[in-house]
């Protein structure tokens, strides 16, 4: 059969547009699992996201394990989906399996966390906070906070995030970076509670147990851990946010509840809610628009002061 020219031209015109409407883009996701009050938001927001985009998300939990996120990742490239998002549990290991991801011609996005490659075209873009910059946040609030203090040393506890993860190593460079101006402010024990309230209480207790030094300071990576040692310090007989200030990260609701209530004395904000500009970035890389390397999350810090006036207009 012959067509004429005109019509050729016009259907030719009329197809790509055509298809994009009969098959919505197709999105896998791998989720770092459920461990906090920011990866619930963050989930959500991703799913809401997804839906409103018109984007069909095939969504993976990994329940904080690597080997489940590589899973996951092998088999979206075996239903070639358009595009792999994922939030990287931790930063290295990830070489082989996005050189498969490459090689199968699927475009990958990273949100939330970061990784440790060599060769950075192993993914387009990465969408996600600068966690450097609020481990720095958090220390120039306690800079601050002592700026006057005539203690003769400030003994600083750490709660790590999960070990070899993009926030945890970041959190606690750009905290370090930051105390080292002030030679009273000691990092005197330094764990991971692995991003959660159970194990940011269990390692908090022993933490207390120990009574060669006095804690003045608590600095958690996570306002979940921060809220699991807040049970902590109240079962030993201290005031948390009193006895003991207690510093964090994310800014959930549970943190402006403990602020408000007095427990938890300031937290840095990571904003969870990625989805929407997720979605667009992933439009945009599926039709090969440019697209920045490295998008961050523009971010503030909230003070227990400020905990009931904020609360209400918080989305997460
Ligand atoms: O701070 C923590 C979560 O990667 C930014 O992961 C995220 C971190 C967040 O478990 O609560």
């Amino acid at each position: 059969m012959r067509f004429p020219r005109r019509t050729l031209l016009a259907l030719s015109l009329a197809l790509p547009a055509l298809s994009a409407f009969a098959a919505p883009l197709v999105m896998g996701f791998s989720q770092v699992g459920a461990e906090s009050e920011w990866r619930t938001a963050n989930t959500a927001s991703v799913k809401s996201a997804a839906k409103e985009a018109g984007i069909t998300l095939k969504f993976a939990d990994a329940q904080q394990k690597q080997e489940n996120q590589v899973k996951a990742i092998r088999s979206f490239i075996a239903q070639k989906v358009d595009v792999i998002a994922f939030s990287p549990v931790v930063e290295s290991g990830w070489e082989t399996v996005l050189k498969e991801a490459k090689a199968a011609g699927i475009p990958v996005i990273l949100t939330d966390r970061a990784v440790k490659v060599t060769d950075d075209s192993l993914y387009v873009t990465f969408i996600g906070s600068d966690f450097v910059e609020e481990g720095r946040k958090a220390a120039k609030w306690l800079l601050d906070r002592v700026a006057k203090s005539t203690a003769p040393a400030i003994n600083v506890v750490e709660l790590q995030g999960t070990v070899g993860s993009a926030p945890a190593i970041d959190r606690k460079k750009g905290f370090e970076e930051v105390i080292k101006s002030n030679a009273k402010i000691q990092i005197i024990r330094s764990q991971s509670g692995d991003f959660t309230r159970a194990k940011g209480k269990e390692v908090m207790e022993s933490f207390l147990k120990q009574k060669d030094k006095k804690i003045d300071v608590l600095y958690a990576h996570n306002d979940d851990m921060a809220i699991g040692a807040i049970q902590a310090i109240e079962e030993a007989g201290l005031k948390p946010g009193v006895d003991i200030t207690i510093i964090s990260i994310d800014g959930v609701r549970g943190a402006f509840e403990a602020m408000k209530a007095g427990k938890l004395n300031v937290t840095v904000e990571c904003n969870p809610m990625l989805g929407p500009q997720l979605m667009q970035l992933a439009k945009d890389v599926v039709a090969k628009k440019p697209v920045e390397k490295r998008v961050k999350v523009i971010e503030g810090v909230f003070t227990a002061d400020q905990a009931a006036k904020e609360l209400p207009n918080r989305k997460y």
